[in-house]
């Protein structure tokens, strides 16, 4: 029984009943018994496996199709009426003629399945921050995952009310046929619709097609900003916390940087970080004129290889109970394993396509895009406001990519306006992890190439715009880890002792900390940054710190080559920043 009177929601989920003919209808109402009862029946289809539950308790286990581990950017769509309300970093069809073609995909396609209708929120049910969603879907994966990513039930169909709106989702599994998988965004109609695939990515609807695609539009049109970002607090030994948000492409450790554990030298003088987020964060003017920032997720949709005590011992303590694991490697035992977690790889395992695995085939055990889904609360550097209403207050941005030689550890951008130009140039270079050419360097603006709503030049305007709302703004930085040498061996240790950074970004956001200005921005000197204990010598920071001016010329070309994609959409602040640079460097 549907647990609201709102005449238009409750119309839509006929509609969809009509349309995709499902044999029941289940409302999920966001209590234990139900997603017990659900977790018992996704048993039953084999859909979810339980884990050992002296060891990992609450915890499932989920295998996705061998065809559908990731998300699909080349079946993804922005479908508004003028296509270069899209632009030219988004899949574009007209509206009508994608509602045609995924009509026809989704009629009947929940023929002897049931509906779930999942009433979400994201941000906290009722906060000044939150908006709500209704995703239908016929996955028992998806209703137990949202359950975790995002807040559930009936509370959300009564802060919705009989009159209020919501983002529409449709999901189906259908037949998981790749050829007819689409992950499409209607900003116009405030829709999602996802078929032909069970892959986290592409079907917890609250994740990246409304918190960041959805959400993006809206920020637009309501004067907020909704950003790929972790939030971080970091606590000096005063007990004062300051708060950071960090915008990196995959593969350059984000959700270490969002759960990082200070060196020994730190911890002894008492800092300490503060997880709020590790993927995205709502951004928003806040009663005192500052940016102030919510994690509008529930969990961590983290990736598992990699992932250990070593590396992140926060975030493998997140996933010890309640979690949802998929595509790792299922041990004998009911628990699980994968690359990188230890060095003792399971006898007598399944790995993630279900097939017995020997350790010693040369084959990985779980793919390695596989993931753990873990309520954001198991983590034990959780922050204590990841569930404040208000959100935190923001005093630095940061912007990071992986380049080898071109970019220092750390600059800070001279104004926001140029912080907008260093987030529109963020690039990093492909790794061996990826299919493709080595090194590559491939642009991914402020991390949302694959995320952005909207015509990404009028996204860059609208940062800028909202930078003139913004009393204070926080400083912008941009950061590079992955300094390496002739060799290729990393300069700089990267991890906890990031931190050492961290130290100096807020030194100069509260005007204690020394810098130099660069043909790039400001600089720390080698002696600005506390390398006490880190092993790295002054001679290898001032080498990481080092500008090569022909890199960052061949760097400011690629540039203007890229904004030549938007044609004379470029806000002209952005051009003269390049400009600017392009001048620096002569
Ligand atoms: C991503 C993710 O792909 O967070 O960015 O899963
Ligand atoms: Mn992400």
């Amino acid at each position: 029984m549907a647990h609201t009177d709102n005449q238009v929601l409750l119309g839509w989920v006929e509609d969809m009943v009509g349309l995709t003919k499902p044999d029941k209808v289940v409302w999920i109402d966001g209590s234990e018994e139900q997603l017990e009862e659900l977790r018992k029946d996704g048993m039953a289809t084999g859909e979810m496996v339980k884990l050992n539950q002296e060891k990992l308790p609450g915890c499932y286990y989920h295998r996705s199709a061998q065809n559908d581990v990731a998300r699909v950017e080349d079946r993804t769509f922005i479908c508004c009426h003028r296509k270069e309300d899209a632009g030219p970093t988004n899949n574009w069809m007209d509206p009508p003629a994608m509602y045609a073609k995924l009509l026809t995909i989704y009629n009947g396609c929940m023929k002897g399945r049931t509906m779930y209708v999942i009433p979400y929120s994201m941000g906290i049910v009722g906060s000044p921050f939150a908006k709500y969603g209704i995703e239908i879907t016929d996955s028992i994966y998806v209703v137990l995952s949202m359950a975790i990513m995002t807040r559930v039930g009936n509370e959300v169909l009564d802060a919705i009310g009989p009159e209020g709106d919501f983002i529409r989702g449709l999901h189906s599994k259908a037949e998981l046929d790749p050829e007819k998988r689409y992950i499409v965004q209607f900003p116009e109609d405030n829709t999602i619709m996802s078929v032909n695939s069970g892959y986290g990515g592409n079907v917890l609807l609250g994740k990246k097609c409304f918190a960041l695609r959805m959400a993006s539009c809206l920020g637009r049109d309501e004067d907020w900003m909704a950003e790929h970002m972790l939030i971080l607090g970091i606590e000096n030994p005063q007990g004062e916390v300051k708060y950071v948000c960090g915008a990196f492409p995959s593969a350059c450790g984000k959700t270490n940087l969002a759960m990082l554990i200070p060196p020994e030298l730190y911890r002894e003088k008492g800092y300490k970080c503060w997880c709020v987020g590790d993927d995205i964060a709502w951004l928003r003017v806040g009663p005192d004129g500052r940016l102030w920032a919510v994690n509008p997720e529930n969990g961590f949709f983290g990736v598992a290889p990699g992932t250990s005590e070593k590396s992140n011992p926060n975030a493998l303590a997140a996933t010890r109970k309640g979690t949802i694991f998929t595509n790792v490697v299922l041990k004998e035992d009911g628990t699980v394993w994968w690359e990188g977690l230890d060095k003792n790889p399971p006898r007598n395992a399944l790995n993630w396509k279900g097939e017995p695995w020997d350790p010693e085939s040369g084959e990985k055990g779980a793919h390695p895009n596989s993931r753990f889904t873990a309520p954001a609360k198991n983590c034990p550097c959780i922050s204590d406001k990841f569930d404040d209403p208000n959100g935190v207050p923001i005093s630095a941005i940061i912007f990071g990519g992986r380049r080898a030689k071109t970019a220092p550890l750390v600059y800070q951008s001279r104004s926001w306006d140029h912080g907008v130009f260093v987030g529109s140039a963020m690039a990093s270079e492909t790794t061996a992890a990826a299919a493709g050419q080595v090194g590559v360097v491939r642009r991914d603006p402020m991390a949302m190439l694959p995320f952005c709503g909207y015509n990404m030049a009028d996204y860059w305007q609208h940062w800028l715009d909202m930078g003139k709302l913004i009393k204070d703004p926080p400083k912008i930085f941009n950061v590079n880890w992955f300094r390496t040498d002739d060799e290729g061996n990393f300069l700089w240790p990267g991890f906890g002792d990031n931190m050492r950074v961290l130290e100096w970004i807020l030194g100069r956001c509260d005007g204690t900390a020394d810098a130099v200005e660069t043909a790039v921005g400001y600089e720390p000197r080698p002696q600005d940054i506390n390398l006490e204990g880190s092993g790295v010598s002054e001679e290898t920071l001032a080498e990481i710190l080092s500008i090569d001016p022909e890199l960052w010329k061949a760097e400011a070309a690629g540039i203007r080559e890229f904004y030549g994609k938007f044609g004379d959409k470029i806000p002209a602040e952005l051009t003269k920043e390049l400009e600017n640079l392009e001048n620096n460097l002569k």
